[in-house]
């Protein structure tokens, strides 16, 4: 009998592999056969990761990051039966504008996937003068309407919630600067009509946990759950060597998901395997995705690893939420300025 409930729907196809029995302490593990995509998986595209997936009909649709050969991020539609082995379109993934007008990004990476009511948003970091968030939507995986760009530059790191609350969309996204950007919280915005974006909220910010420190940033899209809204974010950490991406998770509160319930003090994953501690980038654990079943609480998380491959982690419901719960400390950081 679980302890909690997802209320999203049931996805029995959802990649799974049993946590290993040595794995003590750690309340996500890793998949053995990571990284799920590797190198050059693609004509013209030298490595794909940080990128998003979900369930479409009984098999699996996602949008990819990929690097091309010329160095400009792209993002790519993919297909898989079983959400471990996937195919790629070719072509990139052909934007346009109201009027069916081709509007391609200069650039366009970090994508999330999100399904509210009966459209697919894509939601990615593209240049409109300097780096900002750009969203688009599509019903058929074949036209993609951009919308109005949510936010002036400079913003990164910006995910959906799947449903409006309160009768608005939601959306958590990271202020930032035009570079590497040394610092950021994470704040949360809502709209009516996904024209206008209003009512900014902070949600959380960098704290004294070392892995934390500099900077955090949304990540997958927040699983509803009877707990609240299950987060799973990267938290940024800057060594003499260069930033480390970890992987952390928190609980917002289901009516009102600025305020933070729980947060957890500790990294749920840190780079510790080759493929995350050694590529393009080292030591990049970037969660984007999760697919995750309401019946049996199995959650699949998909994480850019060292910006050169995609790898797939696994936890559940109970096990998760309690491990946050169980290692949780709000602070200051986690309030809005004159709230408490
Ligand atoms: C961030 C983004 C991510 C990337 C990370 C590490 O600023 O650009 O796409 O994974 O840096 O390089």
């Amino acid at each position: 009998m679980s302890k909690y409930t997802m209320i999203s729907p049931e996805v029995p196809n959802v990649p799974w592999q049993d946590k290993p029995a040595n794995l003590v302490g750690a309340p996500i593990w890793r998949y053995d056969e990571n990284p799920i995509i590797g190198r050059n998986p693609l004509e013209g595209v030298a490595r794909i990761f940080n990128s998003a997936v979900m369930p479409y009909g009984d098999e699996f649709i996602g949008v990819f990051r990929g690097e091309q050969t010329n160095g400009i991020p792209y993002i790519y539609l993919g297909h898989s039966k079983d959400g471990i082995n996937w195919t790629f379109e070719t072509e990139k993934i052909p934007f346009v504008d109201e009027e069916g007008n081709s509007f391609m990004p200069k650039y366009a990476y970090d994508p999330r996937l999100v399904k509210v009511e009966d459209a697919y948003y894509i939601i990615w970091c593209q240049d409109f003068y300097g780096a900002s968030i750009g969203i688009a939507k599509t019903t058929d995986f074949k036209t993609f309407v951009r919308l109005e760009n949510p936010f002036i530059p400079f913003n990164r790191n910006a995910v959906l919630f799947p449903r409006k609350i309160n009768g608005n969309y939601v959306m958590l996204s990271r202020p930032s600067d035009s570079g590497h950007t040394p610092f950021g919280d994470i704040f949360l915005s809502e709209s009516p009509d996904l024209v206008y974006w209003g009512k900014h909220r902070h949600v959380m910010g960098r704290n004294d946990k070392w892995w934390q420190s500099l900077k955090i940033g949304g990540g997958a899209a927040p699983i509803e759950t009877s707990e609240g809204w299950l987060l799973f974010y990267h938290g940024v950490t800057g060594t003499c060597n260069g930033y480390v991406y970890s992987i952390g998770g928190a609980i917002l509160d289901i009516d009102n998901p600025s305020k933070v319930k729980y947060r957890c003090e500790n990294f749920l994953l840190t780079p510790e395997e080759w493929y995350e501690e050694r590529g393009f980038v080292p030591n990049v654990c970037f969660p984007c995705a999760t697919i995750h079943d309401s019946k049996t609480g199995k959650i699949a998380l998909y994480y850019g690893a060292a910006d050169s491959y995609v790898g797939l982690a696994f936890t559940n419901l109970d096990e998760i939420i309690d491990y946050i719960k169980d290692h949780s400390v709000v602070t200051e950081e986690d309030t809005e300025i004159g709230i408490r």
